[in-house]
C-alpha cells in the first residue's frame, strides 16, 4: 500500500529548514457557489457522480455500491495531481522550470481577467505578473515577496466573499507554486553556499523558511475545490510533494529516533470503550438519543425521505464496512498500516484540547504541521498503550486494593495526564493528499449522489481521545462516519441558536464559512452564557462503523472518546 504513494517515489533523505506554520481547526472553504446546478427530479438530485446506477434512478449507487473515493468523480482533480508524478517523481529543477513557463505563458491573461474584480484585482494582477517576471529573471528573494504578495491579495477579496471568478483560483494555484519555488530554491542556494540566501534577507525581508508546509497544504486545498483535472497544472504535485518533504525534515530535525520508533506503532486504536466510559455513556438520557438504523436495511431513497428531506440527524450504522466499499475495521485501527501508507505525509496538527477555546486552557497550543507518522507515534501511539495499562491495572485494582497500592495507582494516573497530550489532525484533505488513503474510504450511497469537488469536501479527522471540536456549523449536509475508535457528539437544531452565542463567522461574505458558539458545551460558564441552559439538544457516541447524518446548518460539537480516526462528507 505504501509503494502506491507518491511520497515513496523520493529516493533521498534531505534535510532542510522550515518552520511549521498553523491553522485553525474549522476552516471555510475559500470557494463554493450556493447549490444552483443539481438537477432535480421529484424535488430530489439526480445520481450523476459515477457512483454507478442506482435501483431508484433519482439516487446515486444502491447501498451495496463499491465506489472508493479515489475512483469517485469528485476525486479527477487529485488523480490527476499524482498522475503527474507517478510518471515521474519531481525534482526541484524540473518543477521550477515547468512552473516558469506555465507562469510566462498564464499570467499576462489571469492578470487581465483579475483586473475586472474589485476590491482586490488591481493588486492582485499586478503581485502575479511580477511574480511571472521574477522567476523569467530567477530572481528568488523576489519571486518568494511578490507571490506572498498575490495570495495575501487573494486573501483579502475571500474577505468580501466567494472567489469572484475562476481567474482567481488559477492565480492562487500560480502563486502558491511560486512561493514554493522562491522559498525552496532560497533554501537550496543556502545550503550551497552560494549567497542566494543573504541577497533574499537584505533585499526584502522574505520568511523564505516560514510556513512553506501550510502552502503546500493550502496548494492541497485549492485542488479539493477543483472539478475539472484539466486545471491541475502538471507542476503542481511535484510542488506539493517537494514543500511537504521539506517540511516534515525540518520538523524532524533534532529528534534523534529511539530503538522503540517502530515498535510503538505496533498498536491497535482498541475497539471497545474502556469501562468507565462504558458507564459514563450507559447514564445518557435515552430521550435525548439521535435516532439509529441499519445502513443494511436502509435505502437511499428511504434515507432522503425520512431523515435527509426533514432536516432529521440519524445515525446509519454499520455504513463503514468493506462491502461498501471500505478497507476493514482491523485496518482503520491499525496505526502501523496507517503509518506505513502515509506516515510521510504533512499534516496539520492543533494541540490542548482544542475546539473550546474562549476558556484560558494551559493546555493549548497552536498549531503546527507535522508528519502523520509522527503525530502517531509521538501522540496516538503511545495514549493506546497507556489506555491499555489503564484497563489491566482496572482489573488489577479490583483485585488488590490496599492504601499503598491506592497511592501507587494515583502517582502513576499523574505521570500519565502529565506525559499524554492532545493532538488532533482536523478537517484535512489527507485522501487528496495520499491515493492510498483514498482507496480505502467507500463513497457512502447516502451521499445522494451530490458530492461534487467544488460543493463540498472530503475530510479526514485523525487524533487523540480528548480533541474537542467547538460547537459550530456548517453550510453542508454532512456525514460523519467513525472508522476507528469513539466520539461524543452533541447536536442543537438551527432552532436553538437563539440560545447558542453564535460569533460573527470568520470570512463572513464568502458563503462557506462556518459560525462557531461561544459556549464551552460541556462546560458552560452560564454567567456568561444564561441562555444556553434554556437550549435542547440530542446526543449520541459514534461507534467504529457509525455514519452520523447531520442536516446542512445543524450545530454540532464533538469529543474524541478514545484515539478516532473519521472521514466526514459534505455536500449541498
Ligand atoms: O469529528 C470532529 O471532531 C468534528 C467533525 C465536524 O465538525 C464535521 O464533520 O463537520
Amino acid at each position: 500500500m505504501g509503494g502506491e504513494d507518491a511520497w515513496d517515489l523520493f529516493g533521498s533523505d534531505d534535510e532542510g529548514a522550515n518552520p511549521a506554520a498553523g491553522g485553525a481547526s474549522k476552516r471555510p472553504r475559500p470557494d463554493g457557489p450556493p447549490d444552483v446546478s443539481v438537477a432535480a427530479v421529484g424535488g430530489v438530485g439526480v445520481a450523476s457522480d459515477g457512483t454507478g446506477a442506482g435501483s431508484d434512478a433519482r439516487f446515486g449507487a444502491p447501498e451495496t455500491s463499491h465506489t472508493t473515493l479515489h475512483d469517485h468523480v469528485s476525486f479527477a482533480a487529485a488523480r490527476a495531481l499524482w498522475s503527474g508524478v507517478e510518471r515521474r517523481p519531481p525534482t526541484l529543477e524540473a518543477f521550477v522550470a515547468a512552473l516558469t513557463a506555465d507562469a510566462k505563458s498564464r499570467a499576462p491573461e489571469v492578470a487581465t481577467a483579475l483586473r475586472a474584480h474589485r476590491p482586490e484585482g488591481g493588486a492582485a494582477a499586478d503581485a502575479l505578473l511580477a511574480t511571472a517576471d521574477a522567476l523569467a529573471r530567477r530572481d528568488w528573494a523576489s519571486v518568494a515577496s511578490h507571490a506572498e504578495a498575490a495570495t495575501d491579495a487573494h486573501a483579502r477579496q475571500l474577505d468580501h466573499g466567494n472567489w469572484p471568478h475562476e481567474c482567481w483560483q488559477r492565480s492562487h494555484v500560480l502563486a502558491l507554486g511560486s512561493r514554493i519555488a522562491g522559498s525552496l530554491r532560497v533554501l537550496s542556494s543556502d545550503e550551497n553556499g552560494d549567497g542566494v540566501r543573504r541577497s533574499a534577507s537584505t533585499t526584502s525581508g522574505i520568511r523564505t523558511n516560514d510556513g512553506l508546509g501550510s502552502v503546500a497544504l493550502e496548494a492541497l486545498a485549492m485542488v479539493t475545490l477543483e472539478p475539472d483535472p484539466a486545471n491541475v497544472p502538471i507542476w503542481l504535485g511535484g510542488a506539493i510533494l517537494l514543500a511537504e518533504k521539506q517540511s516534515v525534515a525540518r520538523a524532524r530535525r533534532g529528534r534523534v529516533p529511539t530503538p522503540s520508533d517502530e515498535t510503538r506503532t505496533q498498536s491497535l486504536i482498541p475497539k471497545a470503550l474502556p469501562a468507565p466510559l462504558r458507564t459514563w455513556t450507559a447514564r445518557l438520557d435515552p430521550a435525548r438519543a439521535v435516532a439509529r438504523v441499519s445502513a443494511d436495511t436502509t435505502s437511499p431513497a428511504a434515507f432522503h425521505e425520512t431523515f435527509a428531506r426533514r432536516n432529521t440527524p440519524v445515525v446509519l450504522e454499520d455504513c463503514v464496512a468493506a462491502r461498501r466499499g471500505w478497507a476493514p475495521p482491523d485496518t482503520w485501527r491499525d496505526l502501523a498500516f496507517l503509518t506505513d501508507a502515509a506516515g510521510d505525509r504533512l499534516v496539520p496538527v492543533a494541540f490542548g484540547g482544542h475546539g473550546d477555546d474562549d476558556v484560558e486552557d494551559a493546555t493549548l497550543e497552536a498549531t503546527r504541521e507535522m508528519a502523520l507518522g509522527d503525530l502517531i507515534r509521538d501522540f496516538i501511539a503511545p495514549q493506546v498503550a497507556s489506555s491499555r495499562d489503564d484497563e489491566e491495572n482496572a482489573e488489577e485494582e479490583t483485585e488488590s486494593s490496599s492504601p499503598r497500592d491506592g497511592e501507587r495507582n494515583e502517582k502513576r494516573k499523574n505521570e500519565k495526564t502529565k506525559n499524554e497530550k492532545i493532538a488532533y489532525a482536523s478537517q484535512h484533505a489527507l485522501f487528496h493528499q495520499a491515493p492510498a488513503l483514498a482507496r480505502m474510504v467507500g463513497v457512502p450511497a447516502f451521499t445522494l449522489g451530490r458530492l461534487k469537488a467544488d460543493r463540498g469536501a472530503v475530510n479526514a479527522w485523525v487524533g487523540t481521545a480528548g480533541t474537542r471540536t467547538a460547537l459550530h456549523r456548517d453550510p453542508y449536509q454532512n456525514l460523519l462516519c467513525q472508522c476507528a475508535g469513539f466520539k461524543y457528539v452533541r447536536l442543537y437544531d438551527a432552532r436553538e441558536t437563539r440560545f447558542l452565542y453564535a460569533e460573527k463567522p470568520l470570512c463572513e461574505g464568502n458563503e462557506n464559512t462556518f459560525t462557531k458558539s461561544a459556549v464551552r458545551v460541556e462546560d458552560p460558564d452560564l454567567k456568561r452564557h444564561p441562555l444556553f441552559a434554556k437550549a435542547a439538544f440530542v446526543e449520541t457516541v459514534l461507534r467504529p462503523g457509525d455514519a452520523l447524518f447531520m442536516p446542512k446548518g445543524m450545530w454540532h460539537y464533538v469529543r474524541a472518546l478514545t484515539p478516532s480516526v473519521s472521514v466526514n462528507f459534505w455536500w449541498n
